[in-house]
């Protein structure tokens, strides 16, 4: 019988017995398997951190600080369940927290560097969290000073453990004791952490993990994109997020007894020399950055020829821009459509080229149960244009603590709602043709409409707001917020709703990048805003801009 897990909306036991014994859930923890590649081969290179003078931890090591550090965190009174916010860049600490973490049962909350003081507090409210794990200081940005606002907005936030200097809070590296004996280790149904949602509501929903689930997406992607003990992972985009975390990403990585680097940042001047140096055979990038990197291959001089397999995901990546991959970089290309909530579909590394450059490849398990409908919930047959449903092995039952919201999306017998909008081909691949969600997506950074039009509202002169995506050639889309001022309100400048935005302590991507100023808003047939006709209006206009420019 399955017991229930910490707090998580569960998989019923009749699922959860058939993805036991499909093999899907293998019965382990992520505490387990780090202690067991160190067992199998303590000497090999786990983390490669160039920063400062450039770290490489073993896995005998990295086990070994992840047992200290558990035990450390015990010491200060984090147990099993408690919830503990992480921050941090791409920097060797973050596995070194995550898995000490693991080990005790205590759920990392994974937030972003971009994030600030609106979302940290959020998180750290909503989530009752035992602690926050900063860096000091970060691409000039200083944690520690968001560390001590987050605190005095919330009491109940015992500790703040800082990597580097600690100001006024913790060190990190004087928590870590002798290590002890974890009594009650968590168990594999268990939750192991909470991810993010991109979201599409007021503010971010939290995504209850379990380490049988999240274990198979690691191994299953680990199978359908290559890797083995020989890989090389190069970590570029902000670690805590799931496509690098777990597609096949570090996690994957480290499951496979692989090596990860990590890069502090994504752009080609540190990623191509990391590529050069490690031997780098695979990574993962949002288009925008795709972009970016097959242009600079053409005049690097640093050799990239170990890279075989560039994955692309998080938005929408074009079939011109998909057909440059291979040529520029001399890699395979998989293109990976996947979600924090589960599902991931990927295009496999025999896929012929056409389908490569033209599908967001399939799913993982052939447990992945694949549901294309029509806005009245009725399956509709391939070829079809509809809003994606899934269920399957690693995919969410439930928002944590959040029964109005799991009501909207997900259906009664457990099929969570994407808020996507897909066709499937003849192959089983899906085609990704729009989405159906409140949602921007900033080349693979997303937005909720909502959150941000809370924000505005709250200006003074402003009456109302509607936030759109408008297009844009390097991120695919930008947002829009399209303002109404209160009759006789002062005049204000675009420029001063965006600061205002800012102000309010959220991350940079979150600030409009356009605000438009209208008497009204175009309405649909019911009277309510129509956002369809916005995003029109505000296409046609960028259109009409070009064409005078050229
Ligand atoms: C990944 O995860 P999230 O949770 O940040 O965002 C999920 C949403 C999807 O529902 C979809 O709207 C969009 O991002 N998306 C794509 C896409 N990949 C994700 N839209 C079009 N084409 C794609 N290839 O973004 C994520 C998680 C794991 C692996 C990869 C991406």
């Amino acid at each position: 019988m399955t017991e229930p897990t910490i707090d998580a909306p569960g998989y019923p036991a009749e699922f959860a017995e058939r993805y036991r014994a499909a093999g899907w859930w293998r019965g382990e923890t992520f505490g387990q398997m780090l202690r067991d590649r160190a067992a199998e081969h303590p000497e090999r290179v786990a983390i490669v951190d160039p920063a400062g003078d450039g770290r490489r931890w073993t896995y005998g090591e990295l086990d070994a600080r992840a047992d200290r550090l558990a035990a450390g965190f015990l010491g200060h009174g984090i147990g099993k369940g408690d919830r503990v916010v992480v921050q941090l860049p791409n920097i060797a600490e973050f596995f070194e927290v995550v898995f000490a973490l693991f080990r005790i049962g205590a759920l990392p909350v994974f937030a972003l560097p971009a994030h600030r003081e609106t979302e940290i507090t959020h998180f750290c409210s909503f989530t009752e969290a035992a602690a926050y794990v900063v860096a000091d200081v970060a691409e000039g940005y200083d944690y520690r000073e968001l560390a001590t606002k987050v605190r005095a907005e919330v009491p109940a936030l015992k500790h703040v453990f800082v990597v580097g200097d600690p100001g006024e809070h913790t060190a990190l590296a004087d928590v870590p004791t002798d290590p002890v004996v974890v009594e009650d280790p968590p168990r594999p149904h268990d939750l192991a952490f909470l991810q993010l949602s991109g979201g599409s509501t007021g503010v971010p929903k939290l995504i209850p993990r379990t380490h049988d689930d999240y274990i198979y997406s690691l191994w299953g992607s680990n199978e359908i994109c290559g890797v083995d003990e020989h890989s090389v992972y190069l970590c570029a985009l902000p670690a805590a997020h799931n496509f690098p975390l777990s597609s096949p990403g570090t996690l994957g990585a480290l499951y496979a007894g692989a090596r990860v680097v990590l890069a502090p940042r994504p752009s080609p001047d540190v990623a191509f020399p990391l590529i050069e140096r490690e031997g780098v055979t695979l990574t993962g990038l949002v288009p925008p950055l795709a972009l970016v990197w097959t242009e600079a291959a053409g005049t690097t001089a640093h050799d990239l020829s170990s890279l075989e397999v560039l994955l692309v995901g998080g938005a929408k990546f074009s079939e011109e821009a998909a057909r440059r991959v291979r040529p520029a970089l001399g890699c395979t290309l998989q293109q990976v459509f996947g979600m924090a909530e589960g599902l991931v579909n990927y295009t496999r590394l025999d896929d012929p080229e056409e389908i490569v450059v033209t599908t967001q490849g399939r799913p993982i398990s052939p447990d992945d149960e694949i549901r294309v409908v029509d806005d009245q919930d009725n399956d509709l047959p391939v070829g079809a244009t509809g809003h994606l449903l899934t269920r399957g092995p690693y995919t969410i039952r439930g928002y944590w603590r959040a029964p109005e919201h799991n009501a909207v999306s997900f259906t009664e017998d457990g099929f969570y709602r994407t808020g996507d909008v897909v066709r499937r081909t003849e192959t089983g691949h899906l085609v990704v043709e729009g989405r159906a969600k409140d949602q921007i997506n900033r080349g693979g950074e997303k937005v909720a409409a909502e959150e941000i039009e809370n924000h505005i509202l709250a200006h003074p002169s402003v009456h109302d707001v509607a936030v759109v995506s408008m297009p844009d050639d390097y991120l695919g889309e930008r947002t829009c917020a399209y303002v109404v001022l209160r009759e006789g309100a002062e005049p204000v400048k675009s420029i001063a709703i965006k600061k205002f935005v800012r102000e309010r302590g959220l991350a940079a991507f979150k600030v409009p990048d356009r605000v438009e100023f209208v008497d009204a808003f175009p309405q649909t047939g019911i009277g309510k805003v129509s956002k369809k006709d916005l995003r029109a209006a505000i296409a046609a206009r960028l259109r009409d801009t070009a064409a005078t420019q050229h």
